[in-house]
């Protein structure tokens, strides 16, 4: 048997790499010039090594693990633990309130998300603030610790939630990455030149979360194998998945981006 032929390569799907965040990198992925930008460096040894010290000496959740296999283990609270019928549960912003006090028992020096937003706005010249659902502040980011993977997914808020997910609709959405410890083999993101369509659902492997690697046969790929201190935004739209870990864990800090339709780049977890 031969090997598939690589498929002919798309000039705008690429990832790029940079010093810093900027507007022209920003507006560029949101166009689809690039499928992501990765930033080495972003956060400094001494602080990736003091959080990664804190989050080490906490235990970490899984994920709701009907919904998320093979399990994510997380420190913090995302939403998509507490989607319901479309929208939002109310446990979700219960439960942000001991997130809140988790993460300032980690007794930080800094607070590793809103650095990361600070990046953004310095970026962005609409500003960046955490998006608001219903006058309430979502999550800020979470700790994922993905050391078994994430299956192939795309991440959509306009198709994971009915009408906006924010109380400002969305024109645009990211997914930034803040790597803390990564393995020595395995770990690496994978992005892939493909958007979800209908037929897609045959490649479904739960309700929830995930499907099959056949979905994205014959697609072109990125492999991005992550470095302590990086960020990564990605277009998340973009099928993707991450491989599993050997030899370390891997503990990123993330949350998705979105561009409102105020000109603000909006913040959820
Ligand atoms: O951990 C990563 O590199 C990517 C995780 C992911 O699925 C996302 O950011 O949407
Ligand atoms: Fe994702």
């Amino acid at each position: 048997m031969s090997a598939a032929p690589e498929p002919p390569h798309d000039p705008f799907f690429r990832a790029v790499t940079a010093p810093a965040f900027t507007h022209e990198l920003l507006a560029g992925l949101a166009a689809g010039r690039c499928a992501a930008v990765r930033v080495p460096g972003f956060l400094s040894e001494e602080r990736c090594a003091e959080v990664l010290a804190a989050l080490e000496a906490q235990p970490f959740d899984s994920y709701q693990q009907a919904r998320i296999d093979p399990p994510v283990m997380r420190f913090g609270v995302g939403v998509s633990d507490h989607m319901a019928d479309g929208g939002v549960a109310e446990g979700y912003w219960k439960a942000l309130e001991g997130h809140h006090e988790a993460w300032r028992g980690l007794g930080l020096s800094f607070d590793p998300f809103r650095t990361s937003r600070e990046a953004l706005a310095a970026a962005w010249p609409g500003g960046v603030e955490v998006g608001r659902r219903g006058g309430r502040a979502m999550g800020d980011g979470v700790a994922r610790e993905p050391n078994q993977g994430f299956q192939v997914h795309f991440d959509d808020a306009l198709r994971e939630y009915e009408g906006d997910l924010l109380d400002v609709p969305l024109m645009g959405q990211f997914a930034f990455n803040l790597y803390l410890s990564v393995p020595p083999e395995g770990g690496e993101t994978v992005i892939w030149r493909h958007r979800w369509q209908p037929q897609d659902e045959a490649h479904r492997l739960s309700a929830y979360y995930g499907y099959d690697e056949t979905v994205v046969r014959g697609a072109e790929s990125i492999e991005l194998a992550p470095r302590v201190g990086e960020a990564l935004l990605l277009d998340p739209r973009f099928f993707h998945a991450v491989r599993p870990s050997r030899g370390a864990r891997r503990i990123a800090l993330g949350f998705a981006v979105g561009v409102g339709t105020n000109g603000r780049l909006l913040t959820w977890a």
